[in-house]
């Protein structure tokens, strides 16, 4: 245990309403293994290159690109907070991802090794997808599609929806993939608001050993809405489809028959590539743009640099969903801009048991594992022994991304799935970044379990307090990103003034993440969750993160949700919702040891006023914690907007637990 116990509020931390306490301290470090230091596509001169000539890192980077015509400019900033990256260059990101890697003779190398949910597996190399991609250009070009249009996707993990995105990118359409999980209001809405006129889909995918249907909500979607003129559908699971004459066609049937010529015409770098939906806290989901060169450059770099690809000898694996963000720029763009071999998985974590992925691992020897917090604590929850039948020695670096990992599920991600020798790399970015932006380098950093760290080579990110000065060392408040980044988010599609206002104008020239986060001794930075989940206990800002750390460090607890209720004499009262670990029994001792546990690792202000030992946490289809609906529980409210979330009953079985719960102090 490595928490210093002493450090209670009053002594070193300067405290205010203005700024997030700093309690949490972690002493453990872990450098990277000598041969992956020696080795590594990315040394520490990087950070010095980049901070000498940040513009000319940049357009070094870009270089790593196969452009038709190589961009002079690399960044215009004549009109903040609208930027231009590479805006003279033109390139084709389809040809980025599939063409170059066969004229350079690696026609052969799998690109992706799919393994579907029951158990059906399928290799396709980079000729293959090349042949499809450009069928399927062929096929939408068929269908009207024309460069500058929108494509809605919406569609299981299976290899063609990574080749309907590349499809569009050939064509110059840009695409708007909706999570296969959303309903069919949501996938309306974004169908609506990005004005798409064809939509891919499937007639399902499977998900817990059964086929989910996809196709009824999109039916169901496109009656709503006015503009779509087609639905191409791919032939997954054999479910029976309605089916629109004239409207609807078979993607075996349309694609199949198109030639695999094609020849990719040359975009702008500023060409639309993707809208993405994020669904923010309030109000109607914001549709982040982004565009070719400059997000191409960032997802393939650092995919490059904080992975540290070797394409020859590394088999990676991203298990997202291709409906995030993280699947689209780390199983889409960055990995097959750098001729990555990869799996794609279909289905989920514990079908048809709960050592799928570890089975997975060790069927393809996966070198580098890229995965999210909800899912290490699941499998801590799962148990140690479960990971430990199966063979996973050809790991060697591990990746988290999605939320602030606590230390003790990094400790064990390290020693239960990477042979505590795999360097973490805890990767901080957003759907609005585009790519990654703060996180440790695997041949480079040493490691802090629980902080994504520095900013990588040329990105400029600090933390500052409510007047938007920087907070020294030891110190908390509000991520900020301080100088424009190839990837960032364009614009906001359609609303250019509501772009403004929710990165731009909290803090003057600097982009507003919406993060609260600390600096520690070291200047190294620690995320510590949304600002809007932050809590005001006696006067102090209390991040959530950081009172979930302690409790999951206590080895009864698996995982734990964090919020403030209010409360009439501190303001907002610390109440917690935790599963407990497998073996752990529910006990009004255990509630007051956890208790206790906080006290003494935080401080006795951290102290936690309710814990409510539950079986499931509301989460959304991403995996983050949804505190909002919890907080909703814990002041005894109706619940808020539920759609999001994965599993509705969670939140009924969390308030049948309340009215029992032991109120304390
Ligand atoms: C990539 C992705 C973005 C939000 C972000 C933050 C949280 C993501 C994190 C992390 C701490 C990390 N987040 N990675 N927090 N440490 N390594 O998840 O994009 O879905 O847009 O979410 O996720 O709160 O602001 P997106």
């Amino acid at each position: 245990m490595a928490w210093d116990t002493t450090d209670t509020l009053g002594k070193g931390d300067v405290v205010s309403n203005e700024s997030l306490a700093n309690l949490l301290r972690e002493e453990r470090r872990f450098a990277p293994p000598a041969d992956l230091a020696a080795g590594a596509n990315v040394t520490a001169e990087a950070y010095e290159q980049a901070k000498a000539d940040r513009l000319g890192f940049w357009a070094a980077q870009a270089r790593r690109l196969t452009w038709a015509v190589e961009p002079t400019e690399t960044l215009d900033w004549s009109n903040p907070p609208f930027a231009k990256w590479f805006a003279d260059g033109k390139l084709n990101v389809a040809y980025n991802c599939v063409d170059r890697h066969v004229e350079a003779g690696l026609g052969d190398r799998v690109a992706i090794h799919f393994e579907g949910e029951p158990g059906d597996s399928r290799a396709i190399t980079y000729a293959e997808l090349k042949d499809e991609v450009s069928k399927a250009a062929n096929a939408l070009t068929a269908l009207g599609v024309q460069k500058g249009d929108r494509v809605a996707v919406y569609m299981p993990m299976i290899p063609e929806t990574a080749i309907a995105m590349l499809a569009c990118a050939r064509i110059g359409a840009a695409h708007s993939v909706v999570f296969g999980g959303f309903s069919a209001d949501a996938l309306a809405t974004r169908i609506e608001d990005a004005d798409a006129k064809v939509v891919i889909t499937s007639d399902g995918g499977y998900r817990r050993g059964k086929p989910a249907a996809l196709k009824p909500a999109v039916d169901d979607a496109v009656a709503r809405v006015d503009r779509v003129e087609h639905v191409l559908v791919v032939r997954r699971t054999g479910q029976d489809v309605a089916w629109t004459e004239g409207r609807d066609v078979w993607w075996h049937e349309l694609v199949e028959q198109q030639s695999a010529e094609h020849t990719p015409e040359a975009f702008d770098a500023e060409h639309p590539l993707f809208i993405l939906y994020t669904s923010g806290t309030t109000g109607k989901p914001k549709g982040i743009l982004h565009t070719s060169g400059g997000y191409l450059t960032q997802a393939a770099y650092t995919h490059h640099a904080v992975f540290d690809l070797k394409p020859e000898t590394d088999v990676y694996w991203c298990t997202a969903d291709v409906g995030w963000v993280t699947g689209h720029s780390y199983i889409v763009y960055g990995p097959l801009a750098n001729g990555a071999t990869q799996v794609m998985y279909e289905g989920t974590p514990d079908t048809p048991h709960q050592g799928r992925f570890w089975e997975i691992v060790q069927k393809y020897g996966v070198t580098i594992l890229y995965t999210a917090p909800t899912a290490i604590r699941t499998f801590m929850k799962w148990g140690d022994d479960i990971p430990a039948k199966f063979d996973l020695s050809s790991l060697r670096i591990l990746g988290s991304v999605g939320e602030p990992i606590n230390p003790e599920a990094w400790i064990w991600y390290r020693k239960h799935i990477g042979a505590d020798t795999c360097p973490i790399v805890d990767t901080w970015w957003q759907t609005e970044t585009g790519a990654m932006m703060i996180s440790p380098l695997p041949g480079v950093t040493e490691t802090k379990p629980g902080s994504a760290q520095t900013p990588l080579p040329g990105i400029s990110a600090t933390v500052v307090d409510d007047e938007a000065n920087e907070v020294p060392n030891g110190g908390g408040g509000y991520l900020v990103l301080t100088e424009p980044w190839p990837s960032m988010l364009r614009t906001i599609w359609g609303d250019d003034q509501r772009f403004i206002d929710t990165y731009w104008s909290r803090f003057e020239g600097k982009y507003f993440a919406g993060d609260g986060a600390k600096k520690d001794e070291d200047g190294d930075i620690w995320l510590l969750g949304r600002v809007d989940d932050v809590m005001l206990v006696s006067g102090h800002n209390i991040s959530t993160t950081e009172v979930e750390s302690a409790l999951v460090s206590h080895p009864s607890v698996a995982e734990a949700a964090v919020v403030g209720a209010a409360d009439e004499t501190t303001g907002q009262a610390i109440v917690a919702f935790v599963i407990l670990r497998g073996t752990a029994a529910e006990s009004d001792d255990l509630v007051g040891e956890l208790r206790n546990h906080v006290g003494a690792t935080l401080g006795p202000i951290a102290k936690p006023k309710r814990i409510l030992p539950v079986a499931e946490l509301p989460k959304t289809r991403s995996g983050k914690i949804m505190r909002r609906l919890l907080r909703d529980v814990a002041e005894n409210r109706q619940l808020g907007d539920v759609t999001t979330l994965t599993d509705s009953s969670v939140m009924e079985l969390i308030q049948s637990k309340l009215p029992a719960a032991p109120s304390e102090d």
